[in-house]
């Protein structure tokens, strides 16, 4: 069964960013349950900023669960990339991801690396961008599987990164890594520029995508765009997905109106 999730930004840096909720998190968990969704994902500021005995307490009070955990603070506030050519850089952005990667583990819930990706730019060629990508990946990974969860790669649009920006891509940064728990992180609007078909890249990597950010062409919440959501979850539907469909929207025209929006489309999409 596909599972709703709503997105919930912490970090001051990104309060202009495509998340549903931003700042208060009682205040989003409560909207959340009130409109029936399974799960929220937290955009955090670091694996310590989130009291877990506060967390642990709103999850239970409103049956909740946490969906995943973004690291893109990472990029957004300290400028830590997992693909720095400079290693002891490139280590302290592995020690940052590896926080959020136990903060998320305490519920149950997987790491997102999207941004943290970082770029080739004009510092290293893209193929070494990518090896060293893939040996951080690796290492978080298996830290991640140290604590029984997976750890979710998000590739990109062209211009968020030059490193990974398609499904096909994605599967080859997976292959190159060779870790049974790094999933990939299927984002509708990133696909909506990369992909020639949305649905078919689905099902090609169907047993691969763990996570979904389920939204709309223009990154507002899924039905107020123009993308063809049908396809997407007809091939989810089919392959059984048993990951979430997280609404990382921007708050347009409010974050209530949003999550509404999203609530409707994923029950038309995904009925149960
Ligand atoms: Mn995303």
């Amino acid at each position: 069964m596909v599972l709703s999730a709503v997105t919930v930004c912490l970090v001051p840096e990104a309060s202009a960013g495509p998340f549903v909720f931003h700042d208060d998190l009682p205040g989003a968990c409560q909207q959340a349950a009130a409109l029936g969704f399974d799960g929220i994902e937290i955009f955090a500021p670091s694996g310590h900023h989130v009291d877990r005995t506060e967390l642990g307490a709103l999850l239970r009070l409103h049956d909740l669960r946490l969906a995943a955990v973004g690291t893109g603070a990472g990029m957004i506030v300290h400028g830590h990339s997992l693909c720095d050519p400079d290693e002891r850089a490139r280590r302290q952005a592995s020690e940052f991801v590896k926080e959020i990667i136990d903060f998320g583990a305490e519920f149950g819930a997987p790491a997102i690396i999207g941004s943290m990706q970082g770029r080739a730019g004009n510092a290293q060629s893209r193929e070494a961008a990518l090896a060293r990508l893939a040996e951080s990946l690796g290492i978080l990974a298996d830290h991640a599987g140290s604590l029984d969860q997976a750890l979710l790669f998000e590739p990109l649009n062209r211009y968020e990164t030059d490193l990974v920006r398609t499904v096909a891509e994605g599967m080859a940064l997976l292959s190159a890594v060779g870790a049974n728990n790094l999933q990939l992180l299927a984002d509708l609007f990133h696909m909506n520029i990369e992909e020639a078909d949305i649905g078919e890249a689905i099902r090609s990597a169907a047993d691969s995508i763990g996570h979904v950010h389920f939204v709309d062409s223009n990154r507002r919440a899924a039905g107020f765009g123009h993308m063809s959501h049908g396809p997407v979850a007809r091939e989810l539907i089919a392959a059984g997905f048993p990951g979430y469909a997280s609404a990382e929207a921007f708050p347009l025209p409010d974050s209530q109106a949003a999550a509404e929006m999203t609530i409707q489309s994923f029950r038309k999409f995904f009925p149960r």
